[in-house]
């Protein structure tokens, strides 16, 4: 294997990993134009299989958006909607929003994602009142909800500061924060996709802000768009950084871009083999981060399976209604069962974990 690194321009990376030495910008880059999908590919598995041998994360959970109305003018998304009253435009009421948990009573779920538009008429109480209507149905229910643009928004429109904001929000039962809203860090991107949004500082501040107050969180990258790869490189190593201050991500989550129904749907939509190395190379340049995520939705089932071999050791969740990727054109089913996910796990060659949401083992399915 080694003969083969060397000759696809990969030996100094392998030799650095060998010497449990850390990848910096030049590293990263030439992971990503280096041919050898295969070498840079097994060099990400190595990594994974160190963490975590075989083992393949995954948990049981809903999605929920309550609301899709949004003052954010992001050219990549299909699910916002600017005025409640736009075609297409819902907001949830409470009732509705804790429906959707109290439906699934029969189900072992162990955790509610929520991401929401930027409402600007919704009082601050209906978010405090949502949580706390979620702990009321299932005291026991993790809630990993609003991204850190969201929680800029709210301490803008409700006039808080961002510590007040979560403090408020994790007396009312939020237990993390999820990774969205990362989109990718690098300035030049961020003014021609999602201009009017909380910049990278403000996001990685709120994900500081968070860790020091004992929440954990994800952080995402949305890839196959405008971004180069010094810039997917960049917004890997700004990630980094602010792991190796608090430690407080689970997880790397790559988003892959869907181009339909939103202002950016002239692009192409990033190949599997774009894929499978974005998932790679995170593996390999975070090394301080436990986990790689594939969102099965975005990156289609059968490439989420091959992933497995290239670094990633986490599929997220049964998801349910999930509403952002599907109205952006994803394929992939809606949710799939814990039996489903555990199958097509296993199915990759690779064992299956259910997890919940910090990561302790909820059952090894047989
Ligand atoms: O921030 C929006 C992305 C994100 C499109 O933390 C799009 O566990 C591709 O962050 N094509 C929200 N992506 C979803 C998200 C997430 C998903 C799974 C797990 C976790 C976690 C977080 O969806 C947005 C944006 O980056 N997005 N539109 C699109 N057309």
């Amino acid at each position: 294997m080694y003969a083969r690194l060397r000759a696809g321009g990969l030996g100094e990376v392998a030799a650095k990993l060998d010497e449990g030495m850390r990848l910096e910008l030049d590293d990263g880059l030439r992971l990503f134009e280096a041919p050898d999908l295969l070498g840079v590919g097994w060099l990400a598995n190595r990594e994974r299989e160190k963490r975590h041998r075989g083992d393949t994360f995954f948990n049981h959970n809903i999605r929920l958006e309550a609301t899709n109305v949004c003052v954010a003018s992001c050219l990549f998304c299909a699910f916002a909607r600017l005025q409640p009253g736009d075609d297409g435009a819902y907001t949830m009421s409470l009732e509705q929003a804790w429906g959707k948990l109290r439906d699934r009573a029969g189900q072992a779920l162990t955790e509610v994602h929520v991401v929401n538009g930027l409402h600007p008429d919704l009082p601050w109480d209906y978010y405090l009142e949502l949580l706390r209507g979620f702990k009321r149905i299932r005291p026991d229910i993790h809630l990993k909800c609003f991204t850190a643009v969201e929680i800029a928004f709210f301490s803008e429109l409700y006039g808080k500061t961002d510590e007040q904001v979560l403090r408020e929000l994790m007396d009312a039962g939020l237990d993390s924060l999820p990774g969205g809203g990362a989109e990718v860090f690098a300035e030049r991107v961020r003014r021609k996709i999602c201009h009017d949004k909380a910049d990278a500082d403000r996001y990685l501040a709120i994900h500081r802000l968070a860790h020091r107050l004992g929440m954990p969180s994800n952080v995402t990258m949305l890839y196959g768009h405008i971004e180069t790869h010094e810039e997917r490189v960049d917004h890997m190593l700004r990630a980094r950084a602010l792991q190796d201050e608090t430690e407080g991500f689970q997880a790397f989550i790559p988003l892959a871009f869907h181009p339909d129904n939103n202002r950016m749907e002239k692009l192409p939509a990033p190949t599997a083999a774009d894929t499978l190395r974005v998932h790679a190379v995170a593996r390999l340049m975070l090394d301080n981060v436990p986990h790689i995520k594939a969102f099965w939705i975005a990156t289609g089932v059968e490439v989420a399976q091959t992933s497995l071999w290239f670094g990633v050791d986490d599929l997220d969740g049964t998801v349910q209604e999930e509403r952002i990727y599907h109205m952006a054109g994803a394929p992939t089913p809606e949710a799939m069962t814990p039996d489903e996910i555990a199958r097509l796990i296993r199915r990759a060659g690779r064992a299956p974990v259910e997890r919940d949401t910090f990561y302790n083992v909820v059952s090894r399915p047989a």
